[in-house]
């Protein structure tokens, strides 16, 4: 293939689930021995192969390489030349159905910017193999479906490497007489090369002891950095009740002797699920009240949980191949969702996490790189670690509870696990496992993986005589690939509210199926008020004919917190939306009824603080951005902040009385004092957009006293978006606090590039040049960039700047670490959702990145879908 210029392109290799086939060759057994350095690890791996008789097709053994090259190659102990390289996967020509293979490699762990494989960080030597890092590491089917039990034997400097991990348990260690040490660690379970994981270096451990239910002590150890063992308490705390909590709800004890985590720097997830050993960025597990938010309390126990739960979904039961990703991703977010809401409060962990779907999978369904939760192709897997795949995908499941109800669910996932324990699976065992176990007819189900989009669901509502008729209609757009769409299963929690007592005669679960569908209640002698996805039962987006009126009663009456939460967003969404679209029939009115709800929950003493706060969140840009065809972002941005203006000024005494109130409970976790935390933040954001001068001074205080990162951050946020003196004076000491803190610093970064401030744009630039910043740490490119891309006064910037900014970012970025380069690519790629001129600016950024050569598969594949569609 050739493009115009009359450069040679080569046509970029789409794979396709159809075109899944059983491995050839199996390997039920591998060995592998590391001879450890920072810049020339050798590694010398053993398979042994054997032909797989569920093979549709003999072939070769081909091995998977990636940037490596094969120093010797032994079959059956003798050397072997009947190989050759196809690419970068090696090739073998073998006589008989089983042999032992032997392959040496070298590798320079410390020139892997990309962080896959086995990397360097910080004088650590650690690994990233999900989903094809293995490959950078030794040749070997790196593919999910080929499970092999391990042994690992490493040796190294013993004064630079003296702590020695690998998955499984520990069998064997000893001194050299040359100054290095050796382990081996065998793990038990048969596991695809994607959870292979080791660690070297010089780190100190946080112990613990878990008792399972059966009565097996479990060494529990969280290594760090000397130093930051002070900050591990709260994830091993975190772990301890996951490893309870799913011996508790769905029946799950550990397996092993010991269970390891690794914090390291220099991650390009947020953790990792490796048998036995998951390694962690550190973000998600260093925390301590002066350096980490509640936010981040919240975050490290839901992430920690998450990689134990993936210890039975995901590794005990592993996916088949990449196409089943969510089997793994979906399961275990709901899984998580789950812990986290039964050890906070579930109605706020429910917003929270609609908030997140809204903001970040909504958007992905209706752009150019939609696509199901189950995709059908990819070019490079690791594009589809999305909120498709993981939230959407949790969002399905959870489907499955509605329909099911709790108790036949668990028994579903009960035979799930027996059925496929110690198998690859497929989205579709899962599927019929439910099916069988919770007795359900997913027939029509199956949709939801099938289909990419965001149904709309339309609701009429009409009385005649003392019958009232619900007629529910459900539309899907096209999206790429998909121009025609069949209609899913729907299920909507619904309640009918009569006017005049405020109450509602029982909770329905309305399932539609049909394009078009009537659902018909009898006496009623008035027109109720609906609540209609309540819990937000499924993720869709409703249009109901609910009055302004109605949603003010919803969001004081409703006895579901989810409905009274989504009632308030309603009728905010609604008046910015018709701002922003010039459609608003009666602005003052409309305004006028937000003010008295926002006032009534100001006031609302029955309330809690945590839910209070959730209440008083406006509407992010990105959903609102949804609901228009096409829209001028910075009008969005505009109204947005007018409306927060007005609500500052309207209700300012009550926003200086929570305010006041707020400060005066004390640090602790507990949920009162957070709740109250929260609170605090969302006045100071107020009173800023309404009395700058009074917020500053007020900020101001909240910030010299604060006891805590969450006061702390929350005062310089919102001094960082006024220019006032005491913004430069707060933003130094800050970084001088924290000096040497990487995850605070990178706060200081995020804070900046997310500002509200006019100058933003100006701000980035210098900071993108400050000596802190540094394009080999990705959470250090995230906290700068991303905060940038996502915040419509810079990105969206007339004049094209900020989408300059990006692409620049991406193009320099790219060779160094192509799968966080392409995580930028999304922002440039919403084109069709803006204006005709930004339109214009954001897809010559796209042309001008996609006329690069030698772009890494991850950007190439974003970058091509995004101009395509
Ligand atoms: N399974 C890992 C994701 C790895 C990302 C690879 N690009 C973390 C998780 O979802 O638990
Ligand atoms: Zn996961």
């Amino acid at each position: 293939m050739n493009d115009l210029s009359g450069t040679p392109v080569s046509a970029p290799s789409v794979i396709h689930r159809a075109d899944y086939r059983p491995p050839a060759w199996l390997v039920p057994e591998i060995a592998l021995d590391f001879a450890l350095s920072l810049d020339a690890t050798r590694v010398q791996s053993t398979l042994k192969v054997q032909k797989n008789p569920a093979a549709t097709e003999t072939s070769q053994l081909r091995l998977n390489g990636d940037g490596l090259e094969a120093k010797a190659v032994t079959v059956d102990g003798q050397p072997h030349n009947d190989w050759h390289m196809d690419g970068a996967d090696l090739v073998i020509d073998l006589p008989g159905s089983a042999h032992d293979l032997g392959i040496e490699t070298l590798i320079d762990p410390t020139a892997n910017t990309q962080l896959s494989g086995l990397y360097a960080s910080n004088g650590l030597l650690c690994t990233q193999c999900e989903a094809e890092g293995f490959r950078r590491i030794t040749f070997f089917p790196d593919r999910p479906d080929v499970l092999s039990v391990y042994s690992v034997r490493m040796a190294g400097d013993k004064a630079r490497f003296p702590v020695l991990l690998s998955n499984g348990n520990p069998v064997a260690s000893g001194d050299n007489a040359d100054g290095t040490h050796w382990a081996q660690w065998n793990d038990p379970w048969p596991k695809p090369s994607y959870l292979f994981a080791l660690v070297a270096g010089d780190l100190v451990a946080n112990h613990d002891v878990f008792t399972t239910r059966s009565g097996r002590a479990v060494n529990l150890a969280i290594y760090v950095r000397p130093g930051d063992e002070t900050r591990t308490d709260h994830a091993m705390h975190s772990l301890i009740a996951s490893m309870k909590w799913d011996e508790d709800v769905y029946g799950r004890e550990y397996d092993l002797d010991d269970f390891n985590i690794v914090a390291v720097s220099d991650f390009n997830a947020g953790a990792m699920e490796n048998k036995g050993l998951n390694i962690f960025n550190t973000r998600y597990i260093l925390a301590d009240p002066e350096t980490a938010t509640d936010g981040d309390y919240d975050a490290i126990e839901g992430v920690v949980a998450h990689e134990y739960f993936h210890n039975w979904s995901g590794n005990r039961v592993t996916c088949r191949d990449w196409f089943q990703l969510s089997l793994k991703e979906g399961f275990t977010v709901l899984r998580d969702q789950q812990f986290s809401a039964d050890r906070g409060s579930p109605p706020v962990k429910r917003i929270e996490d609609v908030r997140i779907l809204r903001a970040a999978q909504f958007p992905e369904d209706s752009g150019p790189l939609a696509h199901p939760i189950r995709p059908d192709s990819y070019q490079e897997i690791s594009n589809f670690y999305t909120a498709t795949v993981y939230n959407k995908g949790a969002e399905v499941i959870r489907m499955m509870t509605v329909l099911a109800g709790r108790e036949r669910y668990l028994k579903g996932t009960e035979l799930y696990f027996d059925r496929h324990d110690g198998e690859a699976a497929t989205c579709e065992d899962f599927v019929k496992a439910m099916e069988d176990g919770a007795g359900l007819d997913l027939t029509q189900f199956r949709r939801w993986y099938e289909q990419a989009g965001t149904p709309k669901v339309n609701v009429e509502m009409a009385l005649q005589g003392s019958t009232l008729t619900l007629t529910l209609t459900q539309t899907m757009a096209p999206t790429p690939g998909q121009p025609v769409k069949l209609p899913m299963v729907i299920p909507l929690r619904t309640a009918l509210f009569d006017r005049a007592s405020g109450q509602h005669r029982g909770e329905e679960l309305l399932v539609l199926t049909e394009a078009s569908q009537s659902f018909t209640f009898d006496g009623f002698d008035a027109l109720p008020v609906l609540s209609i996805n309540r819990g937000f039962s499924a993720p869709v987006e409703v249009t109901a004919p609910v009055t302004a009126e109605d949603l003010v009663f919803l969001a004081r009456h409703d006895d579901d917190p989810f409905a009274r939460y989504e009632a308030m967003q309603q009728l905010i969404v609604r008046y910015l939306v018709g701002a922003v679209a010039g459609t608003l029939a009666d602005a003052d009115s409309a305004r006028d009824a937000i003010g008295a709800a926002m006032g009534a929950i100001l006031d609302d003493a029955a309330l809690d603080d945590l839910m209070r706060g959730e209440l008083l969140i406006l509407p992010g840009e990105a959903y609102l951005a949804e609901q228009l065809v096409r829209a001028d972002p910075t009008r969005i941005f505009a109204e947005r902040e007018g409306l927060k203006r007005w609500l500052g000024e309207t209700l300012k005494d009550k926003w200086l009385a929570l305010h006041d109130r707020c400060l005066a409970v004390p640090y602790s976790l507990e949920a009162a004092a957070r709740g109250a935390r929260k609170c605090k933040t969302q006045a100071l954001v107020y009173l800023a957009a309404a009395d700058p001068a009074e917020a500053a001074r007020r900020a101001k205080a909240q910030y010299d006293t604060a006891t805590n990162m969450t006061d702390r951050q929350a005062a310089l946020m919102v001094l960082c978006g006024l220019n006032a003196p005491e913004r430069d004076v707060a933003l130094a000491d800050f970084h001088a606090r924290f000096d040497g803190n990487m995850l605070v610093t990178d706060k200081w970064f995020s804070l900046q590039a997310g500002s509200l401030n006019p100058d933003v744009t100006e701000h980035v630039k210098a900071l993108a040049a400050h000596a802190d910043f540094t394009l080999t740490n990705p959470n250090r490119v995230r906290a700068l960039w991303m905060a940038y891309a996502v915040n419509a006064q810079g990105f969206h910037k007339a004049g094209g700047e900020g989408y300059r900014l990006i692409a620049d970012l991406i193009l320099k970025l790219d060779p160094i670490n192509g799968n966080v380069a392409a995580r930028f690519v999304p922002p440039l790629g919403r084109w069709k959702k803006v204006d005709e001129a930004r339109a214009t600016l954001m897809r010559s950024e796209l042309e001008r990145i996609a006329a690069e050569p030698g772009l890494s598969r991850d950007v190439r594949e974003q970058v091509t879908k995004s101009l395509e569609a």
